[in-house]
């Protein structure tokens, strides 16, 4: 039995990688760095600083404590303009359909996205409302694959772990699922989904599922 789903955001209820990618790509050239779409792939489900951190390693770079600041404000501000326009039209397909079964099934939901800047992403997209409780960024000393954030997920929900399901688009996430003790529905690409219990392309394909 399911009692809650924990969702990913980035890359599961919205499409905002395409502006990650964009956005870090804009800075690894501006360090000289060429970017590419595999290298973005590892960062999906990773959180901002160390996400800086795996591309000044692979441009073989060292940058000081307050470069490394500068650097990740410019990304984010980069990140921020891009998701200006956000709207419900880029809430990835079942998204919304889904969000509402678990509604009607008086299943919980939360989220638990590595994200600091989920809040309005989820506004933005006009989803929030249907969350019981949102674990992000802000909320974990620990990012992906450690399972704080979707531990913490089950804790707000009071729910035992083995009860939860997590829906994760990226192989951070799907470790940190699994080493949470969870049930885990990777979402995308089976190449990056690597341990998850069961695979879909995308969310309309599990609503029919509760
Ligand atoms: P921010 P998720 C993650 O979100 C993204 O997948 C990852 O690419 C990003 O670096 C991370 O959030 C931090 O995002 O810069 O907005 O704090 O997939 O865990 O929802
Ligand atoms: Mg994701």
């Amino acid at each position: 039995t399911v009692k809650a789903v924990i969702f990913d955001l980035d890359g599961v209820l919205v499409d905002t990688a395409i502006y990650h990618f964009q956005a870090w790509h804009r800075l690894a050239e501006q360090l000289g760095y060429s970017f590419s779409l595999a290298d973005n792939e590892q960062l999906k489900g990773v959180s901002r600083v160390e996400s800086l951190e795996l591309i000044l390693k692979w441009a073989g770079m060292e940058k000081s404590e307050q470069e490394k600041a500068q650097l990740l404000q410019q990304k984010n501000q980069w990140y921020l303009e891009l998701i200006e326009q956000l709207s419900p039209a880029q809430l990835l397909p079942g998204s919304l359909a889904l969000l509402q079964r678990l509604r009607e099934k008086d299943i919980l939901i939360a989220l638990g996205s590595a994200s600091k800047n989920a809040l309005s992403i989820l506004q933005k997209t006009e989803i929030v409302g249907y969350f019981d409780a949102l674990i992000d960024g802000n909320a974990v000393q620990t990012s992906k694959p450690d399972p704080e954030v979707f531990l913490k997920g089950a804790e707000a929900l009071t729910i035992q772990p083995r009860y939860c399901l997590v829906l994760e688009d990226a192989q951070a996430g799907i470790d940190a699922a699994k080493a949470a003790q969870m049930r885990v529905i990777g979402v995308g690409k089976p190449e990056n989904l690597i341990g998850a219990d069961a695979l879909v392309e995308d969310l309309s394909e599990l609503v029919e599922r509760f």
